[in-house]
């Protein structure tokens, strides 16, 4: 997986640079060697990585590669509560890493390692309680990086930019793994801001929709992109307006691909393709989707099969099961549309409204009300996705409670899960309206609820 660091693309002194800090790939590789070292050592059995954008976070990955010890990467802003389920869960340690100590040899693994074998374990939602791990190989995370060289046309020539956290796909597997799969510089703005962006003069960047339209909305910024080769947007919708603004800005249209962590990327426009606002391309090489509609209907669930897949989710069985249909087919959730001529995907909608994208991060319903339900003034909670011009949807928390403010409940999840997890938004109800089994009626609350008093 880490081509770069066997050096077919030579040494480059400013191969990876994470928040104004950079490292050549002698350096990463030393650095990492060392952690893989410390891991052999220590004997944990999965590496849990306080995943902050910095070089020690790409240093830590890439030793738990090669010391083949699968990597938790851990929101840097985890409260005790997620991060006490992730460890727990997953089995996984920390330990001290340290850029500055570097090793040049890399340990034997404790056992004989296949590229089935976990590399990464990815914490995400699910519409009900707490997220769950998704298992991923490092044959999975491969075949995606090489289907995506592919279609972006990204090689050891690009310059890749991005601000994206390192605990998820997009920032991490893309964002990191692939700069070193293809050799790409990498450019990690530490926070993705349009200056940020605007100032790193790099060829290829990635982007959720939030920072493409927090980026439209200064067209200097996104003026400063026009000599790149390819602006990619990913995790969520892309809205049309924000294509067209940052063509006009910066004479770009937006290559949109879309992914879940469960299949990795799997649809993408093409560098040099047709490229139009509200489409995300077509499958990856090697992807095979259908649309699950019902007769006469052209949406449906999209489903998938192909060498991205992940390997389950972390010790359920049961919950892998009830992801694929009987016969193989991995149920995405989401809602979509393929042209009949050219195959091109659309993404309209997802299945449940319990799974919500905010700035990209997915934020399942029952998670934010369990932890609302922790609060000991909260006696019912509901939580939906409103749509937000700049999140795309944000979190607001209908609530049955006394004694408490909405700020207090929107810091108490914040504290206790993570801060991109908090409610935007609470609203204080008498009652939560449930049907006849005691499922909450959510979309009755949208249409009438008491604004937050505080
Ligand atoms: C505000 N803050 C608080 C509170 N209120 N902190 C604690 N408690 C509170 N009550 C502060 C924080 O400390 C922080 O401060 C700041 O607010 C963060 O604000 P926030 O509004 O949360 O951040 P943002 O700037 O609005 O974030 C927008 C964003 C972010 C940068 C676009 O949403 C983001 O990074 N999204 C990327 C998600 C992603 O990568 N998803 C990929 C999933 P301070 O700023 O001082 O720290 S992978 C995937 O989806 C698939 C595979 C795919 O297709 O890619
Ligand atoms: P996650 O597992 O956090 O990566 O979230 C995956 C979900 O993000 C998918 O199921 C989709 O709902 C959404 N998503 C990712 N990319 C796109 C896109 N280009 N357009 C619309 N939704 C997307």
């Amino acid at each position: 997986m880490l081509t770069a660091l066997t050096g077919v693309h030579g040494d480059r002194a400013d191969a990876v640079t994470v928040a104004g800090r950079t490292a050549s790939y002698e350096e990463l590789l030393g650095a990492a060697r060392q952690v893989a070292v410390d891991l052999a050592e220590s004997g944990v059995p999965a590496f849990a990585v306080n995943a902050t954008p910095t070089l020690e976070t790409v240093a830590a990955v890439v030793g738990a590669l090669l010391a083949g010890v699968p990597c938790v990467p851990l929101p840097p802003d985890a409260g005790p509560a997620e991060r006490g389920r992730i460890l727990r869960d997953s089995g996984a340690r920390t330990i001290e890493v340290d850029f500055v100590r570097r090793s040049d040899r890399t340990p034997d693994p404790a056992a004989v390692r296949t590229p089935d074998d976990p590399a990464l374990i990815l914490y995400t939602s699910g519409t009900t309680g707490a997220p769950k791990g998704v298992v991923l190989s490092s044959a999975a995370i491969t075949a995606d990086l090489d289907a995506l060289a592919g279609a972006w046309q990204w090689s050891a020539e690009d310059t890749l930019v991005h601000g994206l956290p390192l605990f998820h796909v997009h920032g991490l597997v893309l964002g990191v793994l692939g700069a070193l799969r293809t050799g790409s510089r990498l450019v990690h703005t530490g926070r993705p801001t349009p200056e940020a962006y605007a100032a790193a003069g790099g060829s290829l960047y990635f982007g959720v929709p939030t920072v493409w339209s927090r980026i439209a909305r200064e067209p200097q910024a996104a003026a400063a992109l026009s000599g790149a080769r390819l602006l990619v947007s990913g995790s969520a919708a892309l809205p049309a307006p924000v294509f067209r603004d940052i063509e006009r800005a910066s004479g770009h249209r937006i290559v949109e691909r879309y992914g879940m962590t469960e299949t990795l990327i799997t649809v993408s426009g093409r560098a040099g393709g047709d490229l139009h606002p509200g489409t995300v391309g077509t499958p990856l090489p090697g992807i095979t989707t259908r649309i699950a509609a019902e007769d006469g209907a052209e949406i449906g669930e999209l489903q998938l099969t192909g060498p991205t897949l992940f390997s389950g989710y972390l010790g359920r069985p049961e919950a892998t099961a009830a992801a694929y249909t009987e016969d193989g087919w991995f149920r995405t959730g989401d809602i979509a549309a393929a042209d009949e001529k050219d195959g091109v995907h659309r993404i309209v909608g997802r299945a449940s409204t319990d799974l919500i994208k905010s700035g990209g991060y997915r934020i399942g319903a029952g998670e934010i009300e369990n932890a609302l339900l922790d609060h000991p003034r909260v006696r019912e909670a509901a939580v939906v996705g409103v749509p937000d011009a700049d999140l795309g949807q944000r979190i607001v928390a209908f609530v049955v409670a006394e004694g408490v403010t909405g700020a207090e409940l929107t810091d108490f999840v914040a504290a206790h899960l993570s801060v991109h997890k908090r409610p935007r938004e609470v609203r204080f109800v008498e009652a939560v309206p449930r049907n006849a089994m005691g499922k909450p009626q959510k979309r009755l609350l949208l249409d009438g609820a008491a604004p937050d008093p505080t």
